[in-house]
Formats: C-alpha cells, structure tokens, sequence
C-alpha cells in the first residue's frame, strides 16, 4: 500500500486559520504583531521565500516589513538596520534571511538579534534554552517538522529517528528537537559511512541534505515515516526535494511531498513565533 502523503500546505492551512483568530484578539487589545523581514541580494530562491512570508504575515493580519537591501550593504549598516528594529517597538519578530553575502559574518548578525525578537529561534540563547528544554522561540523548520510527524498520529517516542543533515538551521535543532519527543535519534552528515546501512533502520528519515532525489527505495525501512527538507530547483525548473517521492512512497508508511510539505510549515511556524513575541512583548495575552 503506497504511503499516506502528510500534507504541509493542509497542516499549515490549520494552523494559520487559528492564529488569525489570535492575531483579531491581539488587534482587539490594540496589538497588531510586527515581523521584520531583511533580505539582501537578489537571490531568487530567498526572493520567493521572503515573499511567501511577507503573503502569509498579510493573509494572517500580521503587519509585515520587507527591508531589502543590495549585496554591497556593509555588516556595519546591517548591524545598524537591526538595532533599529530591536528598538522599534512596532516590530515583535526580526528575521534576516539567509544565506548572506559573503563578507558580512552571519554569527556577528544573529548575535545582534535581540533574543526575545529572534523569531527564527538562531540566537545562541534560544538555540540554548531549546536545547535544555527551555521557553524559547524554537527554530521553524525543525518546529514544523515536529508538527508534520504529530500530525501523522505516529507516536514519536521510543523510535528510531535518523536524520540526514546537521546544519544549524535544520538537521542539529531537529534531532535535539527528535530527542525531546524521546526518539532514539541518529545524525547522519557528509561523511557518514554506509549512509544505506544507517538510514535502513530509520523508523523517522528526516532528509536535510540539499541533493536532489538522494534517496531512493532502498535507503528506507518498510513503513517508515520520511520527512524530505529538501528544496532542490532541477534543470527542467521543477522544485524537487531530497528523497525520490515516487519510488519512496511505495516503501514508506507516511511521506511529506515537495512542494507542499515542510515548506508551508517553516513559514508557518514564523507566524506562530510572531503572534508569540507580540504577546510576550506586550503582556498581552
Ligand atoms: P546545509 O547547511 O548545506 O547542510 C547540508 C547537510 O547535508 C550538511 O550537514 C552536510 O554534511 C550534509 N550532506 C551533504 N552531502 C551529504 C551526503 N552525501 N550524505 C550525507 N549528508 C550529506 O543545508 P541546510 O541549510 O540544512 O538545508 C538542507 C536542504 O533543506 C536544502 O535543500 C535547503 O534548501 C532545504 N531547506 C528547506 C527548508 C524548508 O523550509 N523546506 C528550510 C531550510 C532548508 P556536512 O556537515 O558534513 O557538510
Ligand atoms: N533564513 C530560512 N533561509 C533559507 N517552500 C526558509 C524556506 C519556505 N533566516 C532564515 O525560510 O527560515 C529561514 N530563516 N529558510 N526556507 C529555507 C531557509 C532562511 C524554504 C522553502 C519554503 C522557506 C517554501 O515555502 C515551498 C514548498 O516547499 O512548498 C515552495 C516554494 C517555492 O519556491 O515554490
């Protein structure tokens, strides 16, 4: 039997309806949630996703700014952009996104974030309380990877979870993320022996690679539950992830598509932490 496809775009759908709920009684109480979006360059990949986040904040009834500057913007002036916003008290959530050009030094930007407006939960702090298992603003692809695999109804304690992948953004936070559920988790990274071997006794298969179509059938256990993070733009100008969905879906018991699957959640997962900063800025509830 082919596998149930876990669908982000219906997921998300569910759970933006309710945070406009949330975002009408914020606005009741006099509180519209601000989300600051800086995006430098011209990047066509964090173009479109800057705009899916700018759309999304607008359909939700969140005030978006979209800051967009030219790749010869100096760290200096983009360290000064964000102690603006720290200040701005319009603005509840400040997201820069990435990759950056390469003479500004992402560590030197996130720090710069004031933790309790770091919507993307990349702060040392928040990436710090997340690990301990501390109130913080959890990162949101990891976030919404979680909630995919919820809304499955598979437990995820007790499972063996691997996970392809261990950049800051994704594969690391995901497996601490994995382990608080109380998966047995394994990271899998670029050198990785017998990546097969490892990823055949995956009951959860988080792929977070950036290679198009990687896995196949045979790197999946009978019933397993696939996540695929990959976003890929193949020559034809397809968007495909990191996990053959086709051949996948006849092995596996639940699979995310790409479009469609971890990619709404990472933005809606934003909105959550947005709604969330405007309530704890404000104490408002
Ligand atoms: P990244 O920083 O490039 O990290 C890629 C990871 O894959 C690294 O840890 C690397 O290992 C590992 N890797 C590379 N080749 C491998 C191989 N042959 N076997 C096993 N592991 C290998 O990427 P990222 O930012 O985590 O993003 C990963 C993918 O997810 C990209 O396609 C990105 O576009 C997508 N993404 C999607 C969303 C979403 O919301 N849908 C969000 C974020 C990212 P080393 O550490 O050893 O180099
Ligand atoms: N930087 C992110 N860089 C890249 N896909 C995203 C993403 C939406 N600071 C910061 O937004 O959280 C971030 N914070 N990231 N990403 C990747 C990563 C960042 C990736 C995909 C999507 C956000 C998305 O909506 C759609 C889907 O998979 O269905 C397809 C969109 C399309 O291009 O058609």
């Amino acid at each position: 039997m082919p596998a149930q496809v876990i669908s982000g775009k219906e997921v998300a759908a569910d759970i933006r309806a309710a945070l406009k709920e949330d975002v009408t009684q914020l606005k009741q109480q006099g509180v519209t949630p601000g989300l600051a979006v800086i995006l430098i360059g011209e990047d066509p990949a964090s173009q479109s996703y800057v705009r899916g986040k700018a759309k999304a904040c607008e359909e939700t009834g969140i005030y978006s700014r979209v800051i967009r500057r030219d790749e010869s913007l100096t760290q200096d002036e983009l360290l000064s952009e964000i102690e603006r916003l720290n200040a701005d008290s319009s603005i509840h959530g400040i997201l820069v996104q990435l990759p950056l050009p390469k003479h500004i030094n992402e560590k030197a930007v996130i720090d710069a974030i004031r933790p309790d407006k770091d919507v993307d939960g990349f702060h040392p702090i928040n990436v710090g309380n997340m690990i301990i298992g501390d109130e913080c603003y959890l990162p949101c692809t990891p976030h919404g990877i979680i909630e995919l695999i919820k809304r499955s109804g598979q437990n995820i304690a007790g499972k063996h979870a691997v996970v392809i992948g261990r950049s800051n953004i994704v594969g690391k936070p995901v497996s601490m993320l994995l382990l608080q559920e109380n998966a047995t988790v394994s990271i899998a990274h670029s050198r990785t022996a017998d990546l097969g071997s490892l990823t055949r006794q995956a009951d959860i298969l988080v792929a977070a690679v950036g290679r198009p179509h990687m896995i196949g059938a045979e790197h999946v256990k009978p019933g397993a539950i696939v996540i695929d993070v990959g976003v890929n733009r193949i020559a034809s100008g397809k968007l495909v992830g990191d996990v053959d969905f086709e051949a996948v879906k006849e092995v596996a018991s639940y699979i995310t598509p790409v479009p469609g699957g971890v990619g709404p959640m990472t933005i809606t997962m934003l909105l959550k932490n947005t709604v969330e900063a405007a309530k704890r800025l404000t104490a408002v509830q």
